[in-house]
């Protein structure tokens, strides 16, 4: 390992030797002094160095030659390089910057950078994609993905501790999992495989199996063409499922919970952070988060002015956008769960009501006027849920092996799958998920 100390630790350090490395962000290169601001992945400090202008090679003895080396060298500097720095730290409470800066006795270009950088800050969504590496490099941006490894650690805590089995299901499928549509084909071998939508099937296969409860945090794929700030092509999916569920109440109670576990670790570890750079109060949700039924919410939107279109009975983003309002007005809460959809909107794995099976044991989950989930108990009965799928126009013959799965003793079980980029999107007020996915896939974007 080598011996660079990074900036975030540099405030603990007596004044003294150090060396730092790291991306030159700014370089004043003033007459009589030069600053540097060298950016690490922890943070940015302040390089100084008293400017040696002029040599005489006359008079030059060793220490002079290489002050003078060291400012041709940072003249010369191009932003976006990275380099290593030896110098004296000193702390000094005048440095706006943290602080402290370091004095440089010594500078290495580790590796240089083109002297155009191809992005700036007021550049296109589309074009800092294209140069995502360089965008990432921003503190904000940069700050999304420390966010998130906080965010599924707390999860992955939240679920560990009560026994959940974290499961690694296959992403190539010889069925659709959600629905024909949105269904990647590729081809395998001789025949055709399909990517998997969603881990459906086989995190139910998990109930039979024996495992109890049980999560996944993995890629899920949907041939999706449409270019809203909210879909992709392959994003990151959270799904959960567990046995001895009575109802889908008992899936929300532990979606809530874990969602409120989620949100007190990034508030704990990154609050001051996302304050000053998004300017947002993160919020830990208080339990339980209102639930509403979909019929009343509709009544509820309906009241507010807007009438969700009757070609579509499932919420539309503006009817999520007006029950969120709602919401927020009347519990001052930034969730809310929309219960009980009608079996005609649901798929055929979601049970239906005990006496009236126009309506699905299901819900979704909206946070800030965007759906992030859904969840449902399941039919685990095989007569019933062969029945539904047929009843969807599916051959109960093609879903042979997920209806096996019914047929030797599986325990009532329900769970929930949830986008993560829309998670983060909603908690940080980011306009797309574009912002929150490390490398986002679109219709017209497999690159980089
Ligand atoms: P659903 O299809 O509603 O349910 O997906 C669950 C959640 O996944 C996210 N999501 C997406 N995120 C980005 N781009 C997309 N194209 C996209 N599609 C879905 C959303 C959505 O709420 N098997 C069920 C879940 C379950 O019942 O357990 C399912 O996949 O945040």
């Amino acid at each position: 390992m080598n011996n660079r100390t990074l900036v975030k630790h540099l405030a603990a350090l007596p004044d003294g030797p150090v060396t730092v490395a790291g991306w030159v962000e700014t370089v004043r290169d003033q007459k009589k002094v030069q600053f540097v601001i060298l950016r690490d992945e922890s943070g940015a400090v302040q390089l100084v160095n008293p400017a040696t202008r002029e040599l005489d090679p006359e008079s030059a003895d060793a220490a002079s030659a290489d002050a003078f080396a060291v400012t041709e060298e940072i003249s010369a500097l191009a932003h976006g390089s990275f380099i290593s720095v030896t110098g004296q730290l000193k702390h000094d409470e005048r440095v706006k910057l943290g602080g402290l800066e370091v004095k440089i006795a010594s500078l290495a270009v580790v590796a240089e950078a083109d002297p155009e950088t191809p992005i700036a800050a007021d550049s296109s969504l589309d074009k800092r994609m294209d140069w995502r590496f360089l965008d990432l490099r921003h503190p904000k941006q940069n700050l999304i993905f420390r966010i998130q490894t906080t965010f599924l650690h707390a999860l992955r805590t939240y679920w560990v501790e009560r026994d959940f089995v974290e499961i690694h299901t296959p992403k190539l499928m010889a069925s659709a999992s959600e629905s024909r549509a949105e269904l990647f084909e590729v081809g395998y071998f001789d025949g055709t495989a399909y990517l998997a939508q969603s881990p459906q099937f086989f995190k139910q296969m998990a109930q039979p199996a024996g495992f109890g409860k049980v999560f996944e945090v993995g890629p899920a794929f949907r041939a999706d063409p449409s270019f809203t700030s909210r879909h992709a092509t392959e994003f990151t999916s959270i799904d959960a499922e567990m046995s001895w569920v009575d109802s889908h109440e008992d899936v929300m109670q532990m979606h809530e919970e874990l969602l409120v576990a989620g949100i007190t670790a990034v508030k704990e570890k990154h609050g001051a952070e996302i304050a000053e750079l998004f300017g947002i109060e993160l919020e830990v949700p208080t339990l339980p988060f209102p639930r509403i039924p979909l019929a009343e919410a509709k009544q509820i939107v309906a009241d507010r002015g807007y009438v969700i279109p009757r070609t579509d009975e499932d919420m539309d983003p503006e009817g999520e956008r007006q029950i969120s309002a709602h919401v927020k007005e009347t519990y001052g809460h930034d969730f809310v769960f929309v219960t009980d959809y009608a079996s005609s909107i649901r798929p055929f794995y979601h049970m239906r009501h005990e006496g009236d099976p126009s309506l699905t044991n299901s819900y979704d989950l909206i946070y800030n006027g965007v759906e992030i989930s859904t969840g449902a108990q399941r039919e685990h009965r095989i007569d019933l849920l062969v029945e539904q799928a047929k009843e969807k126009g599916l051959d109960p013959e093609e879903l042979e092996f997920y209806l096996d799965f019914f047929r030797y003793g599986v325990p009532p079980h329900g769970g929930f799958g949830m986008g993560l980029a829309r998670v983060l999107m909603l908690m940080l007020e980011e306009h797309s998920i574009r912002e929150t996915t490390y490398l986002f896939r679109g219709p017209t974007r497999l690159l980089p």
